[in-house]
């Protein structure tokens, strides 16, 4: 039998072998010293793409958004986000139980809640209310099913919350792939977020780490909080290697990802009871509704996986799909086939 199709998320991804050649040629040094060449390079790649001062690698996504949390909010301070945002949904509600940090949910719209929700969610001054310091986008937005949010819209919201006083924090996990869909400069979707957080290790492939940035303030003192949760990590390089790999030489070709997203949506929208909805498919992610009485989405998953195609349950009657690197379109082909055959 042949390997599996694992659509489960592009976390999947494996370094590419241009990434192993640059693990074994890096230089490495003590990067709670700040002495490892490779991290540093990095870090300057990642801030120069972002159009912001500096950058500081960390562990994960879950790290950078939490990192970013801690340094923008103290414990009793309260952040706004949408209800389906990332920061929200799966982390492990770390703002609160790490930062003390009250979390105010607003509608997410279709990726991005309104300037009017936000600032409405806002809190005047009143001894009875949190402070309101930080409110936290996503770009592409996972659980909106990898919609591209455009600069307007980011620009709209931050406005009103710079008006109040308020940072503003991007998850941009999948920065990139919003960047490429919407055919921009990666900079211009986040000039007006004081910070962002940068994932290497999801259609980048690289295999671990993400790169938070801000301004030079910021940064130094988000070091302060990588290190009080155990992010200061030593030759790390070695993981940095392959995410200048991943910034230099794995964007553009997202675009592939996207193509074979599209491909697999329209395979399989309109299969028997199955559903999509196509307009929100604009990167990776494929998010399909499963609505059949003898068909349940952990059923459908199930019968799937049985027949060599991996999905992740999204919720209710929901499945997701990712493409991403080491998926080909042959791939999708056979995914839709199976799909045919699990709903026919
Ligand atoms: N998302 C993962 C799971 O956690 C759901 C996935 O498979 O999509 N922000 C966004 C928007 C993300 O999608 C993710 C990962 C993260 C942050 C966290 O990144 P990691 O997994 O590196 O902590």
């Amino acid at each position: 039998m042949s390997t599996a199709i694992d659509l489960r998320s592009d976390t999947v991804t494996l370094p590419t072998p241009r990434m192993m050649e640059a693990i074994s040629r890096a230089e490495f040094g003590d990067d709670v010293y700040g002495e490892d060449p490779t991290i540093n390079r990095l870090q300057q790649l990642a801030a120069h793409k972002l159009g912001k001062e500096a950058g500081l690698f960390v562990a994960s996504g879950t790290m950078g958004n939490l990192v970013a949390v801690l340094t923008h909010c103290r414990r009793g301070d309260e952040m706004v986000v949408g209800d389906q945002a990332h920061v929200f949904y799966y982390e492990v509600g770390g703002s609160a139980a790490l930062g003390g940090v009250h979390v105010r949910t607003v509608p997410n719209g279709k990726g991005i809640p309104s300037a009017a929700d936000v600032e409405a969610a806002i809190r005047g001054e009143d001894i009875h209310f949190p402070r309101t310091r930080l409110v936290c986008l996503e770009n592409t937005h996972n659980r909106c099913g990898g919609v591209a949010i455009t600069a307007e819209a980011t620009n709209a919201v931050a406005a009103v919350a710079h008006s109040h006083g308020v940072k503003v924090h991007m998850d941009g996990a999948r920065l990139f792939n919003a960047a490429v869909a919407l055919g921009v400069e990666p900079s211009s979707l986040v000039e007006q977020c004081d910070s962002v957080d940068i994932c290497l290790s999801k259609g980048l492939s690289a295999p671990v780490g993400s790169v938070l940035v801000g301004t030079a303030e910021f940064i130094a003192e988000a070091r302060k909080y990588r290190k009080m949760v155990g992010g200061g990590m030593r030759q790390a390089g070695i993981l940095a290697a392959a995410g200048i790999v991943a910034l230099e030489e794995m964007i553009d070709r997202l675009a592939e990802d996207h193509d074979n997203a599209r491909v697999l949506a329209e395979g399989i929208h309109g299969l028997p009871g199955a559903t999509i909805d196509l307009g929100a498919v604009q990167t990776n992610i494929v998010v399909m509704e499963i609505d059949r009485p003898d068909m349940t989405a952990a059923k459908f998953i199930g019968h799937m996986a049985g027949l060599g195609v991996k999905l992740t349950a999204f919720g209710g009657n929901k499945v997701r799909a990712v493409t991403h690197y080491g998926i080909e379109r042959g791939d999708v082909e056979r995914a839709i086939e199976v799909a045919r055959k699990v709903l026919a």
